[in-house]
C-alpha cells in the first residue's frame, strides 16, 4: 500500500486466509482515522459537550464549502451535534477547530507551513491529494486543529468525505439507505494521514439505458418538478461520486431523457460540486445528438455538411468552455451507430482525422486554457513529511504537461478503424472499450505507450445491445473487474476510467469496486481480493452478519457469472427458440444452489435490524432473490413444471413491486423494472416470459469415470525462473478459482523457449490406457493482449510443449456465445504413450489468458454446460 499512512498499516497483505475475524480487523484498520478510545492528544470532533467549530476562510472554493456542509451534516447524523461554521479565527473557534482548505490558496495553511507546524510540500502540484492532520497549538489561543488540506479543490473535498466515511457514514447512505450508526464521541487519531494522488486521473460513471429505472424514478418520484433526470438528481449523483472519490460523469443520453445541457442548471451543479463532465463515444463535444441534433438525421454527415456539424459543436464548446470537461473527440452516428457519409474505411479514417483537427481548433478557441489543467510541479525528492512519509510517487499522468483533457473512445467499429491506422493526436487520451461484456478489447503496445495523452478504459457493468443486453441485475463479479482493470492499468490505462453503470441501481457494489481500484490500484490484488466483499458488507451492515452476507454475495456472483439472469434463454433475438444445453443434473444442481441461497438470504433478512432492512433489500435481498426466481422460472418452465414457473414469475413481480412501492417508504418508486422491461429494443433483449408449450427433451449427465476433469485452481503452479507465474485469482471464473499469468505485462514467450522460461501448471493425471485424447481447456472469454488469438502450451511429462490457439473472433458468433456462456473452450489432441500416471503441464506463454478448467475426454464424454 503505497499512498496512505492508514492503508499502509493495513494487515491486508497477510489476509490470505479468509475469516470473518480477518475481515473485521481489516475494517477497523481501514477506519483508523477514527479512534474508539481517545487519548489526550487526539482530536475531538464531537462529544456530548458539543462539536468542534469549522473554519472556512473567505474565498474558499464553493465546491469545498459545499462538501464541508455535507461533513457537518454527517457529524450531526452520527453524533446528533451540529458543528458550527465560522469564517475567521474567532474566539468561538477555540479551543478546537477544523480547518478545511486548499494548499496554496489559504493564508491559514500558509501560516502553519511557514511555522513548520504542518508540512504541506508534498501537496504542491499533486492531483486530488489530501492530508488530514491533527495540529497542536496551530494558532495563538487555539489548542488544536484538525486540518483537512487538499492539493486542489477535489483533494479538499475528498478529505471531507474521508472523515465522513471514517465516522461511519457509508457513501451509499442516501442512495441505498444504509443506516448511520450513532456514536456519542468522534475522535480523530493524532498524527498526519496522507492520501493520494489517485492511480487514475479521471474516474467515473456513465449513466446509460436509464429508461427503465433512473429516468422514470427521477421524473415521477424524485424530481417531478423537472420531470426528468435533472439538477436535483445529478446533485445527488455527484455527491455520491465524490464520496467514492470519483470525479467524472458521462450523463444519461437515451431518447427518454433530455440532453444534460438542455437544463443549463445541470452544468452549474456539476461545477458547484467539482465534477468533470464528459460524454460518451457517440456524443462528441458534449453534444447529445439524439436530443440536440434537430436537423434531418442524414445531415449529421461530416462529408456533406461539415459546416453545419461544426457549428453545432462550436455552440456547445462556446457555452461550456469555462466548465471543467473532458472533450470526447471523433464522430459516430446520431446514437450508438456507424458514422454516415464516408463509404469505405479509408474514407472514414480520413474523415475522422479531419474531425479531430477541427474539433481541437474549436477547443483551442473556446476552452479557457486553465480549466482542468494540472501544473506538473512535482514535489522535490527531499520533500519528506513530518511523519517520514510522502504521498504516493506521482503517477505518470502528472509528469507530463497537460492541456484541456480530450479523449477518443475506440468503441465498436471505431476500434477497427484505429487498428487500420487512424492517427489520434498524441495528447488525446485513447480510451479502449471492453466488448460490452466486461472483457477489454485492446491494450497499448510498447510503441504506443509513449503517447503523452495516454490511455483509458470504458467498461460495462450493464449493457443494452447485441447479442443480448443485461440491464436488470448487476452480476459482473468484482474478481472479473479486478482481473481486467488491473491488466489494463498495467498496460498503461491510467488516464480515464469510466464504468457504464446503467441505472446505477442495483450496480452499487460493482460501481464502488471499480472506483476503489481507480483510486488506488494497489489496494486489491489476487492475494486479498476475496476480502473485498466481507470488508464492504461489514461497512454497510456491521460485523455481526458481514461474513454471511459476503458469502451469499459470493455465491450470487458465482452462479450468475455462469449465466446472467438476463441471458436465461439460449437463442438470440429473432432466432428459433432452443432449449438450454444444461444437463438435467446441471439444471437440478443450479436450482438447488439457488434454493439454498434464497433460504440463506431469507433467514438473514429476519435477522437484520429494522433500520437495516431497506439497505439489505436493495443491496442484497432483491438481487439474490430476484436471480433465484428468474432461474426457477426459466428452468422449471423448461422442465415442464408450469406451476412452479408461474409461481416464480409471480414472485418476481411481487419482489419488484416491493422495491418500487415499499422500500424506504416509496423513495425508489419507478427505479426497478423487471427484465425484460418492455418492447423497446426488443431485438436486443430476452423475450417476455411465457411458459413453454412442452418440456424439453431429457439431457443426460456425462456417464461417470470416463473423463478427467481438473479445476484450474487445483494445479500446482511453478513460476518461471524470472518470477512470472500462473496466479490463482479467487472468485474468478465459473468454477471459482481461475488462474492467469502475472504480472500482466510480460511479453509473449516463444513456444521454443516455453520449457526454460514460461511458468507452468502441473497436475498428476492417471490415464487408464495409452492413446490420443482430446484435451479441452475452458478459458474465460478474454481478449489477447496482442493479436487475435489466445495462446498457451500443453505438454505431457518431458515431451515438447504443443501450442494451443483459440481465435477469439471478436464480435462474431463464437465470441457472442463465449461471452454469454462466460467461457471459451480450446481443444488439443493429446498423445499418451502408455497407461499410468503422467505429469500434465500447461505453460503460460501469454498474459491475459485465464484458465478455468481442464477436461480430458477419454472416450465417453457427452456435452454439458459447465463441463464435467
Ligand atoms: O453501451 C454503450 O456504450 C452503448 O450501447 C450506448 O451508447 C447506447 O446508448 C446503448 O445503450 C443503446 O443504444
Amino acid at each position: 500500500m503505497s499512498h496512505a499512512m492508514i492503508r499502509a498499516s493495513l494487515p491486508i497483505r497477510l489476509a490470505l486466509v479468509l475469516s470473518a475475524l480477518a475481515c473485521i480487523e481489516q475494517l477497523s484498520a481501514q477506519t483508523a482515522l477514527l479512534t474508539p478510545s481517545p487519548r489526550a492528544d487526539d482530536f475531538i470532533l464531537a462529544n456530548q459537550q458539543g462539536a468542534a467549530v469549522f473554519v472556512l476562510e473567505p474565498g474558499t472554493d464553493p465546491a469545498v464549502a459545499r462538501a464541508v456542509d455535507d461533513l457537518r451534516a454527517d457529524i450531526e447524523r452520527v453524533s446528533n451535534v451540529v458543528p458550527a461554521l465560522r469564517h475567521e479565527l474567532s474566539p468561538a473557534a477555540r479551543p478546537a477547530l477544523v480547518l478545511v482548505a486548499v494548499a496554496g490558496k489559504s493564508s491559514l495553511l500558509d501560516r502553519l507551513a511557514a511555522e513548520k507546524k504542518l508540512d504541506l510540500r508534498a501537496l504542491v502540484g499533486a492531483w486530488e491529494s489530501f492530508v488530514i492532520a491533527v495540529v497542536h497549538t496551530p494558532f495563538p489561543g487555539v489548542e488544536r486543529a484538525l486540518v483537512i488540506a487538499g492539493s486542489d479543490r477535489r483533494g479538499a473535498i475528498y478529505g471531507c468525505y474521508e472523515v465522513s466515511a471514517a465516522i461511519g457514514v457509508s457513501p451509499w447512505h442516501w442512495w441505498a439507505d444504509v443506516p448511520v450508526p450513532k456514536r456519542s464521541t468522534l475522535a480523530i487519531a493524532t498524527g498526519t494521514h496522507r492520501f493520494g494522488p489517485p492511480s487514475v486521473k479521471y474516474r467515473g460513471v456513465f449513466l446509460n439505458d436509464e429508461d427503465w429505472g433512473l429516468q422514470p424514478w427521477a421524473a415521477k418520484t424524485f424530481e417531478p418538478e423537472t420531470g426528468d433526470i435533472g439538477p436535483k438528481t445529478y446533485a445527488k449523483l455527484f455527491e455520491l461520486l465524490l464520496r467514492l472519490k470519483a470525479n467524472t460523469v458521462w450523463p444519461a443520453m437515451h431518447p427518454t431523457t433530455r440532453a444534460f445541457n438542455h437544463y443549463p442548471r445541470n452544468k452549474e451543479v456539476a461545477d458547484a460540486y467539482g465534477i468533470v463532465m464528459g460524454s460518451s463515444h457517440a456524443e462528441p463535444m458534449l453534444r447529445n445528438n439524439v436530443d440536440e441534433w434537430t436537423a434531418p438525421k442524414e445531415d449529421y454527415n461530416y462529408v456533406t455538411n461539415r459546416e453545419g456539424v461544426l457549428r453545432y459543436w462550436e455552440e456547445r464548446v462556446a457555452e461550456n468552455g469555462r466548465y471543467e470537461a473532458i472533450y470526447t473527440l471523433g464522430m459516430r452516428g446520431i446514437h450508438d451507430s456507424n458514422m454516415v457519409g464516408p463509404k469505405t474505411d479509408a474514407e472514414r479514417i480520413r474523415t475522422l482525422e479531419r474531425v479531430f483537427a477541427d474539433q481541437r481548433a474549436l477547443i483551442a478557441r473556446h476552452v479557457r486554457p486553465e480549466v482542468g489543467r494540472v501544473i506538473p510541479n512535482a514535489p522535490s525528492p527531499d520533500a519528506a513529511t513530518d511523519d517520514g512519509r510522502r504521498i504516493r510517487d506521482n503517477p505518470p499522468y502528472l509528469t507530463r504537461s497537460d492541456g484541456t483533457p480530450q479523449m477518443f473512445c475506440a468503441y465498436k467499429e471505431v476500434l477497427d478503424l484505429y487498428r487500420q491506422g487512424l492517427r489520434v493526436p498524441d495528447d488525446v487520451t485513447i480510451v479502449w472499450p471492453d466488448d460490452n461484456f466486461g472483457y477489454i478489447r485492446n491494450f497499448a503496445t510498447a510503441a504506443e505507450r509513449g503517447r503523452s495523452g495516454g490511455f483509458g478504459i470504458y467498461y460495462h457493468l450493464s449493457y443494452l445491445g447485441r447479442p443480448l443486453s443485461y440491464l436488470w441485475l448487476s452480476t459482473t463479479p468484482p474478481a472479473l473487474v479486478w482481473e481486467e482493470m488491473h491488466k489494463a492499468y498495467q498496460h498503461g490505462a491510467d488516464r480515464i476510467w469510466i464504468a457504464n453503470v446503467g441505472d446505477l441501481k442495483p450496480a452499487e457494489i460493482g460501481t464502488e469496486f471499480f472506483l476503489q481500484m481507480a483510486w488506488d490500484i494497489d489496494r486489491w490484488s489476487a492475494d486479498n481480493l476475496a476480502t473485498f466483499l466481507p470488508e464492504w458488507t461489514a461497512r454497510e451492515f456491521g460485523p455481526q452478519h458481514a461474513s454471511e452476507i459476503a458469502s451469499i454475495l459470493d455465491e450470487y456472483y458465482r452462479l450468475n457469472f455462469q449465466r446472467r439472469p438476463e441471458h436465461l434463454q439460449w437463442w438470440l433475438p429473432k432466432q428459433p427458440r432452443r432449449a438450454s444445453p444444461l444437463t438435467d443434473g446441471e439444471v437440478q444442481a443450479r436450482l438447488e444452489a439457488f434454493a439454498r441461497l434464497r433460504a440463506r438470504v431469507e433467514t438473514l433478512r429476519t435477522h437484520m435490524r429494522p433500520d437495516q432492512r431497506d439497505a439489505f433489500f436493495q443491496l442484497v435481498y432483491y438481487p439474490v432473490a430476484g436471480s433465484a426466481l428468474a432461474n426457477q422460472r426459466f428452468f422449471e418452465g423448461e422442465r415442464g413444471n408450469k406451476d412452479a414457473a408461474r409461481a416464480a414469475d409471480a414472485g418476481l413481480v411481487e419482489l419488484t413491486r416491493v422495491y418500487n412501492e415499499q422500500i424506504a417508504g416509496g423513495k425508489w418508486r419507478g427505479m426497478m423494472t423487471l427484465e425484460p422491461a418492455d418492447k423497446q429494443w426488443a431485438s436486443m433483449r430476452i423475450e417476455a416470459w411465457t411458459p413453454p408449450d412442452s418440456a424439453r427433451a431429457p439431457v443426460p449427465d456425462p456417464p461417470p469415470g470416463t473423463f478427467i476433469a481438473i479445476e484450474a485452481g487445483s494445479f500446482a503452479s511453478h513460476p518461471s525462473p524470472t518470477g512470472v507465474t500462473w496466479m490463482r485469482v479467487p472468485r474468478l471464473g465459473r468454477t471459482r478459482e481461475a488462474v492467469t499469468v502475472l504480472p500482466a505485462t510480460v511479453a509473449d514467450i516463444d513456444l521454443a523457449a516455453a520449457e526454460a522460461s514460461a511458468p507452468r501448471l502441473e497436475h498428476a493425471v492417471n490415464f487408464p490406457a495409452a492413446g490420443e485424447f482430446t484435451l479441452q481447456a475452458y478459458l474465460l472469454p478474454t481478449h489477447p493482449i496482442s493479436g487475435t488469438a489466445l495462446r498457451f502450451a500443453v505438454a505431457l511429462d518431458d515431451a515438447p510443449p504443443q501450442l494451443v490457439t483459440l481465435e477469439i473472433g471478436d464480435g462474431g458468433p463464437e465470441w457472442a456465445q463465449g461471452v454469454l456462456n462466460a467461457t471459451r473452450v480450446a481443444r488439443l489432441r493429446l498423445a499418451v504413450p502408455q497407461a499410468g500416471e503422467h505429469a500434465l503441464k500447461i505453460y503460460g506463454i501469454q498474459t491475459g489468458v485465464v484458465l478455468d478448467k481442464v477436461v480430458i475426454d477419454l472416450g465417453g464424454l457427452t456435452p454439458s454446460y459447465l463441463g464435467p
